[in-house]
């Protein structure tokens, strides 16, 4: 039954406001909805699982910020934690012991950072991963891997994910031809494609970057093999090979995905989690390479807020919490509850659905499945995802407004609200069908 009007009057009358000052009435694109279809609903608050709109409308959140609140909204240890910093100042400029213990943090959690490097977001962690890799090989070209999302920076807007996939810009205006020359992009899951990739240039690839898990075009996973076959490749190559694992993680294992799968990469990119909802995102690695950074070393990287003290708070003790409890435990039970769900309306249905996850990642894709690389899940068909899409917000679950991303559980998600989602999701694909029958 629709409980909600995600399009009420306050939520339209901010996004009037909001075009005139703002391209497209946002500060990232995928939140404006044109994928979707409608305006966006304006939040006004999160606590816990759920989030309200401006018109009063509540929402069982599956966005949680696009991956950071793994704990949930407002989580009341990670805001005291930076009220108490911010008590102190908000910013130096200069090192502090909060960065420290988070930089210590990360090196103890993931297996193959020796050395880290804060800085405020995902895009600049991946931007200077590849700077890094670049400067310490000599070498200049990158491989990615299509319909995977590393940011923003111009090396990865070829062939890309997320919200570039969605905007059918995959390969942006404004990357130059030089860059772009310098990009080489494989299909996900394809290492014979790589393997050739080398052959065409072995001694001038840099580095393979990858998400080990794909959650920019859906949630597309490695096959048997494949990121094993990546580090074999770069070995063979004297290429590094990059985790990015902005999503995956603190999220798919306290280590991560290279936890998870048992893959060391030379050098791993972080974001989303480590903040605690504020702005960090990391890189690290190989203490060999990370020595090329300067002041060390001549790889030129910096940042103003780069360690912010409320920002490394909020990461500190979110990363203190992830360690201390059951989180990855109960994580797992939810997201197994709610694939089992999904599983079983799909066993009940003949429409061309197919649902990839792990973890608490997942995605329900509008086409017949497996879903193994972009090539696939560009075959899903977007306008019946917006039609779900709505559905959803109508009775109450607030989903990532594109095909192309991953539906985020929390730990303080409940079993009883990961059955209220399935309950939606039935009833939401009807309608979203409900043209046939
Ligand atoms: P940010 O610069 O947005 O913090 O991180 C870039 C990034 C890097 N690597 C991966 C694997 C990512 O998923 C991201 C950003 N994720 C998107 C959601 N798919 C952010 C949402 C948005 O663009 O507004």
């Amino acid at each position: 039954m629709a409980v909600n009007d995600p399009f009420g009057p306050k939520s339209r009358a901010l996004y009037e406001r909001a075009v005139r000052v703002m391209p497209g009435g946002v500060n990232s694109p995928v939140r404006a909805f044109r994928a979707v279809g409608g305006n966006p609903p304006f939040l006004r608050r999160g606590a816990g699982s759920r989030v309200v709109d401006e018109d009063g409308n509540e929402y069982i959140d599956l966005v949680g910020s696009w991956g950071p609140l793994i704990l949930g909204h407002a989580h009341p240890e990670i805001l005291e934690a930076i009220e108490r910093a911010g008590r102190d100042g908000t910013s130096f400029g200069a090192p502090t012991a909060g960065e420290v213990e988070l930089a210590e943090r990360i090196v103890e959690a993931v297996p193959s950072i020796e050395s880290v490097r804060l800085v405020n977001s995902g895009t600049e962690a991946t931007m200077s991963a590849i700077r890094l890799a670049r400067g310490a090989t000599g070498r200049d070209r990158v491989v990615k891997f299509e319909g995977c999302y590393h940011g923003h920076g111009d090396p990865f807007l070829i062939q890309a994910g997320s919200g570039a996939a969605t905007f059918g810009h995959p390969s942006s205006p404004g990357v130059t031809a030089g860059t772009a020359r310098d990009t080489l992009a494989a299909p996900y899951n394809d290492l014979g494609a790589v393997e050739r990739l080398f052959a065409e240039d072995p001694e001038g690839i840099a580095c393979v970057i990858v998400e080990p898990v794909a959650a920019n075009m859906g949630v597309v996973l490695p096959e048997r093999g494949f990121l094993e076959g990546l580090r074999d490749l770069c070995d063979r190559h004297d290429a590094l090979l990059v985790f990015d694992e902005v999503i995956t993680g603190f999220r798919l294992a306290y280590g991560g995905a290279q936890e998870r799968f048992g893959v060391r990469p030379d050098l791993t990119t972080l974001g989303k989690v480590i903040g605690g909802g504020l702005p960090v995102g990391a890189y690290g690695g190989r203490r060999d390479l990370m020595r090329h950074l300067a002041p060390e070393g001549p790889v030129y990287q910096a940042g103003t807020l780069s360690g912010n003290p409320l920002a490394v708070a909020a990461g500190t003790t979110m990363l203190r919490l992830l360690r201390e409890g059951d989180v990855y435990e109960r994580l797992e039970r939810l997201g197994r509850r709610l694939r089992d769900g999904i599983a079983a309306m799909l066993a009940a249905s003949d429409r061309p659905l197919c649902y990839e996850g792990i973890g608490s990642l997942g995605c329900l894709y509008f086409r017949g499945g497996p879903i193994r690389s972009w090539d696939d899940a560009a075959g899903a068909d977007t306008e019946r995802f917006g039609r779900y899409h709505r559905e959803m917000l109508r009775r109450g679950v607030s989903l990532a407004p594109s095909q192309f991303e991953a539906a985020f559980l929390s730990a303080v998600h409940t079993e009883e609200e990961v059955d209220a989602v399935v309950t939606a999701c039935r009833a939401s694909v009807e309608a979203a069908f409900g043209d046939e029958r």
